[in-house]
């Protein structure tokens, strides 16, 4: 646009006969897309995010605009899968275990011990087993894209170290807001708390809780070690997160529309498990530079642990449902096999 252009438009703009250029930037407004997430903008969450609002102002031509909204200012996972669900909110990731409530197949996902390695949650997550539970999000009002990289979950508290089954005892450990979580720490002797992620560090902080359980990269992100002594390898479950839209308004976007948010989704999550990966490689070794206490399980008592928590599995089987879990496990079994 030349200099004269622009200086016209803007004159006829401050005319009082703005009409105009009211049209015309109608015409060049682009759709502006939230898209909320729980942890800071200084997390893989928040930098994978920022390659995700990239390749759709990209794709789009700048026609779409993704704005991003991090550390949970839009609420919590919970509130925000309502907000989309109603249409109030167009974009979210989060965790799918916060999804269970809406769609009770997502709790596949909980199972303790499901994956030995990221490699196999790649293969099922992306693979058939893992398309069909996000399908499954559509008739409840969501649509899922993609799944993120949470990863393995490990335990953190202010108590004591926990090297034992016995040390769980009594200690007041925050869940995400899922049966699965409740049950999976009850039967470990844990008093379970569920509570939003949002909420989690206060309660830390102020000790209404003495621990938590999260992956090694959002104990450091989202600062638990300031508030956190005893790390706890225990490798428990794998956490995917999961990208959605509002289904109210997929179905408004045109196919291309749909398509930029799909491409953009796919690079965002490339990166995000790159990303997740390099980092949590160098977390463990910050985390112990920050001051936390960190012990490794014993393969005595890790089996201990794994022997109560799997206990947890015939309840998950028949929540989700006997077709799909024998269909996971059959999955699972298939991604371990091949090299
Ligand atoms: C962030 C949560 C978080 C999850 C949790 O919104 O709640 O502990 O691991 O990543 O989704």
């Amino acid at each position: 646009m030349t200099l004269f252009r622009r200086t016209l438009i803007a004159a006829t703009a401050a005319a009082a006969f703005a009409a105009p250029f009211a049209t015309l930037a109608q015409d060049i407004k682009p759709r502006i897309i939230r898209f909320g997430y729980g942890l800071n903008e200084v997390s893989n969450q928040g930098r994978a995010t920022k390659v995700f609002a990239e390749e759709v102002e990209k794709a789009s031509g700048g026609k779409m605009k993704i704005r991003a909204i991090g550390a949970a200012a839009l609420g919590s996972d919970v509130q925000m899968q309502q907000a989309l669900i109603g249409g109030a909110q167009e974009m979210m990731v989060g965790s799918t275990a916060t999804l269970v409530g809406i769609t009770k197949e997502m709790a596949i996902w909980d199972t303790p011990f499901l994956f030995d390695n990221a490699k196999e949650a790649d293969v099922v997550l992306d693979g058939p087993v893992g398309q069909k539970v996000m399908d499954k999000l559509q008739e409840k009002g969501l649509v899922g894209l993609v799944y993120w990289e949470n990863g393995f979950r490990n335990l953190t508290n202010n108590k004591r170290a926990v090297t034992k089954l016995e040390d769980m005892d009594g200690i007041k450990l925050r869940v995400m807001q899922n049966n699965v979580f409740i049950d999976s720490f009850k039967t470990l002797g844990a008093n379970a708390v569920p509570l939003p992620f949002s909420e989690l560090f206060t309660a830390l902080e102020t000790k209404t809780v003495d621990g938590q359980e999260n992956p090694y990269n959002t104990i450091l992100s989202s600062k638990f070690y300031e508030v956190q002594k005893y790390l706890t390898v225990t490798n428990h479950v794998y956490s995917p997160w999961i990208v959605t839209v509002s289904k109210k308004y997929w179905d408004q976007l045109s196919k291309d529309e749909q398509k930029v948010l799909m491409d953009a989704a796919k690079k965002s999550r490339d990166f995000e498990r790159k990303d997740t990966r390099a980092e949590a490689e160098k977390a463990l070794a910050e985390l112990k530079g920050k001051g936390m206490q960190v012990n490794q399980l014993s393969p005595t008592e890790a089996g201990r642990m794994r022997d109560q928590l799997t206990r947890i599995n015939a309840t998950i089987a028949t929540n989700v449902g006997m077709d799909l879990w024998k269909e996971t496990q059959a999955a699972v079994a298939k991604a371990r096999a091949a090299k």
